[in-house]
């Protein structure tokens, strides 16, 4: 190929405006950006002008590494990861960006010397809220790790117009606002216009028997929509990687509703046509509930097709003929059962249309796909109704009846007589309405199956998986979930991170572990000022904001105590409550009481159509409220509830934190992530043996972490034994006068009916068992309250916290997940000496 430029021009080109990152390039660049993309002057700029100029800019610096590493995989054929996944909850690009790019100081630099503040550009971002919480979270942070962890990957989504709700409060309750986050574009992506694929929908299948003999299925489409590619560079910390994240939107097709059009039907065309666009419309705000809508199942299978398709493209396009050797080139992880209809869809690719014999297309499609489960909780386990599927996606039920005969023949083999086992192994569930069960399409298709931290992968062995685990138990492994500590320290919390840096380098940042080396300096006292000043900072700063955006004054001295995730009953919100006011009884019960002054802070977001979740947040609000206000608390007690908790708010927060509130049942919270962002900033835990609770305090040591409640094996005995919460109600006088208080109105204007559903179920029921575990909560809270005020001791703690999370790397997850489950090697990307435009 020749090169674009132009003879007798240079051809070295050091410090061009497209790639240079001195101070004086990247200030040319930007003004040059403000001029010819965003049309501005800067007199007449706006803030979005400006962050838009800068978003290009730091895009340029990107896309050299982006099509260098995506021209070194072509030329090196590179194994790839796919990483399937209906959520990417991404938070911000620009400052994450200029972070990996090693840039933040010099754009911070170039933009103080024309006037601007970096800071205030940052804040302009909307971030794409493209995921609901911890699933879409952790495929985030894992783009990160695979991209500095230089292992080439593709991202595979769906661009939703709409991404998780806005959220308001408004007299103390929830308000959804639509999610606007594309209105003044967005510079991240790429779109493709030419990149385009087709996906089939509903209509009927027949079979007949072609000229050489074989068996053929044609599957005659209801509809077919199209997908198109948008493109954003994922860029790793200080390397040359920039891997692919491919998000897929849906269009008409152009011809298809001609016939409707020509027949002088042009609203019908026009409807068929926004029906089609409706598949990526909008993000399911659904939180670990199932929501069987036939529109969800579009969207899954939408983008999986797409995803699969791409994939067959690109194997194509490195010159290999036939799909033999697909699953040497590609390995695909199922981020849970969203895209566990590519099992079907893949073996669909291969039979139907690549004319490819069974058996080998099954070998393929299970040596290609591995399955990551994210939640035991029965009501988040998809499942399809029989005729809902069938008629969306007949073929692919035709596909599942014979995988699922298949596999129930090997297991006759293996436990003959056993009919037991095969109604609870079987894809389909036979009891009353039928049903597609995604998890068992996932498990069967895939060649490794993981949870993500240890305890909830043994109870995934247990429970919800057992027969599979007794069948295959080697498939089944552990991953332990992680975070990026390059958004949630470097970029978060620069103070904490430029005090460790000037102790122990800076390697900490690609090698957490390293941070074991700030063991020693627990006991240092001029380190330990330090360190309480930084966090001390931290928190005006959250102080300040909520001030502005909640307006309430609160004290950074006083303890921050933080519990911020989706609102739901397991996650026991409520119980934190249930200890506020415990502790806002002792205060009016003894004024002069010498507590220790705390803030209690909620975040978080609640399905919309989850009406306990919905009446929690109330419920903080209103206590918030009445305490907030008491003259005879006198600031010893505030309670926030900060509006829409999102990954930008999440830089705020958790940097600030003194306790990090991890209290689900246990049992309930397969992981957790925030767990792991708290403690790598600092905060102490008061928890659960819940998810990765158990394994952050099995690393920082007992003595470090405040530990509380009943344990898996003791709730099942309670259970067992016939759990009763009114017993622990009536035998426990301040629960009981808590309780009582909530149910009489006192945070409602003497509204008694209002919380009556929250009081009552747990008088009654208590799924989630509070009650058997507020005592335990309350007395844990105490010891905290008692060893914040030694704070030399607290400081330590924490600082040994801190030293000892190097296992919660995203990185280190990514790892073994190369190893154990991908087998995938790095591939080192050189940028070219000559010119960026050279290929
Ligand atoms: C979450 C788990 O609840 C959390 O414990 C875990 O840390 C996280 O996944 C990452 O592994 N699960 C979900 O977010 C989830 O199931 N969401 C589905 C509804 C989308």
């Amino acid at each position: 190929m020749t090169s674009l430029i132009p003879p007798g021009c240079p051809t070295v080109l050091t410090e061009d405006d497209r790639t240079g990152t001195s101070i004086e390039t990247l200030r040319r660049a930007f003004m040059d950006n403000l001029f010819f993309i965003q049309g501005r002057f800067p007199e007449v700029a706006t803030k979005n002008d400006y962050y838009l100029a800068l978003a290009y800019t730091v895009r340029d610096r990107l896309l050299l590494r982006w099509l260098n590493s995506a021209k070194t995989y072509r030329d090196q054929e590179s194994r790839t990861v796919c990483y399937l996944s209906a959520e990417f909850l991404l938070g911000p690009h620009l400052g994450n960006n200029l972070i990996n790019l090693g840039l933040y100081e010099a754009v911070e630099e170039a933009m103080r010397q024309t006037g601007l503040n970096l800071k205030e550009l940052l804040d302009q971002e909307e971030e794409p809220g493209l995921g609901n919480g911890g699933l879409g979270r952790l495929a985030a942070c894992y783009m990160d790790s695979l991209a500095t962890l230089e292992i080439p990957a593709i991202g595979y989504g769906i661009r939703y117009e709409y991404g998780i709700f806005d959220q308001e409060i408004r007299d103390g309750w929830q308000v959804e606002i639509t999610d606007k986050w594309l209105r003044y574009g967005n510079p991240w992506e790429i779109p493709r216009p030419e990149l385009i694929l087709q996906v089939k929908f509903g209509g009927h299948t027949y079979s007949y028997t072609d000229d050489q003999g074989r068996y053929r299925v044609v599957w005659e489409p209801h509809q077919v929509i199209q997908g198109v590619a948008y493109d954003t560079p994922i860029l790793g910390y200080k390397v040359n990687t920039a891997n692919l994240l491919r998000l897929w939107r849906a269009e008409a097709v152009e011809s298809f509703d001609f016939q409707a059009f020509n027949t002088g039907d042009y609203y019908g065309a026009v409807n068929q046509k926004i029906a089609s666009e409706n598949i990526t419309k909008v993000l399911y705000p659904n939180d670990e509930q199932l929501q069987g809508k036939e529109l969800r199942l579009m969207q899954q299978y939408f983008f999986c097709s797409c995803a699969l398709q791409d994939m067959i493209r690109l194997y194509k396009q490195s010159g290999n003929k036939d799909l033999s050797r697909f699953h040497e080139k590609f390995t695909v992880q199922l981020n849970d059962t969203h895209p566990a209809i590519s099992v079907a869809e893949l073996m669909r690719l291969l039979v139907d249309e690549h004319l490819m014999p069974w058996e080998q297309a099954w070998d393929i499609t299970r040596q290609t796909f591995a399955y990551t489960n994210h939640t035991l909780l029965p009501e988040a386990l998809e499942k399809w109704p029989l005729d809902l599927f069938g008629s969306l996606l007949p073929r692919h039920l035709q596909i599942i009846y014979e995988i699922n005969q298949r596999f129930l023949d090997q297991v006759r083999l293996q436990y003959p007589g056993d009919n037991d086992r095969l109604r609870r192994l079987s894809i389909i569930d036979e009891s009353g309405c039928r049903y597609v069960r995604m998890a068992h399409l996932a498990a069967v298709g895939s060649h490794a199956i993981n949870g993500v931290a240890a305890l909830h992968s043994e109870l995934l062995k247990q429970t919800v998986l057992k027969d599979f685990y007794e069948l295959t138990p080697q498939k089944f492994s552990n991953k332990t979930n992680g975070v990026t500590p390059r958004r949630w320290m470097v970029l978060s919390n620069p103070g904490l991170t430029r005090l460790i840096t000037e102790r122990i380098g800076e390697d900490w940042v690609k090698h957490l572990d390293q941070l074991r080396r700030l063991e020693p300096l627990a006991e240092d006292r001029d380190f330990a000022a330090q360190w309480r000043s930084v966090k001390h900072e931290n928190k005006e700063r959250l102080a300040a904001y909520i001030r502005d955006r909640v307006g309430v004054t609160v004290d950074p001295h006083s303890l921050f105590s933080i519990l911020v995730k989706r609102i739901h009953e397991y996650k026991r919100q409520h119980l934190c409550v249930l200890n506020i006011i415990t502790l806002y009884q002792m205060l009016k019960d003894n004024p002069q009481l010498d507590m220790v002054p705390q803030t209690f802070i909620f975040g978080g977001k609640a399905a919309p159509g989850y009406y306990m979740a919905k009446l929690i947040i109330k419920l903080i609000n209103s206590v918030a409220d009445v305490i907030n206000h008491d003259p005879a608390v006198r600031d010893r007690l505030k309670v926030v509830f900060l509006p829409d908790y999102n990954v930008t708010l999440g830089q705020r927060v958790y940097p600030a934190a003194d306790l990090s509130q991890q209290i689900s049942t246990a049992g309930y919270e397969a992981s957790g992530t925030g767990n792991m962002k708290f403690a790598l900033n600092g905060a102490l835990t008061i928890g659960t043996l819940d998810g990765a609770n158990v394994e952050i305090r099995e690393e920082v040591g007992a003595e470090n972490f405040f530990l509380f409640g009943n344990t898996v094996e003791q709730l099942q005995e309670l259970w067992r034994n016939g759990y009763r919460p009114w017993e622990f109600a009536n035998s426990n006088p301040m629960l009981k006068r808590v309780l009582d208080l909530i149910g009489s109105g006192y945070f409602s204007h003497g509204d008694t009916a209002l919380f009556r559903p929250i009081v009552e179920h747990l008088w009654q029921n208590d799924r989630y068992c509070l009650l058997a575990d507020y005592q335990s909560y309350v007395d844990c809270h105490q010891q905290v309250l008692q060893v914040y005020q030694d704070q030399a001791q607290w400081t330590k703690m924490s600082i040994l916290n801190v030293a000892r999370m190097g296992k919660f790397s995203s990185d280190r997850a990514i790892r073994e997940y190369c190893q154990d489950i991908w087998h995938v090697e790095p591939v080192k990307i050189v940028l070219p000496a000559t010119s960026y435009m050279t290929p």
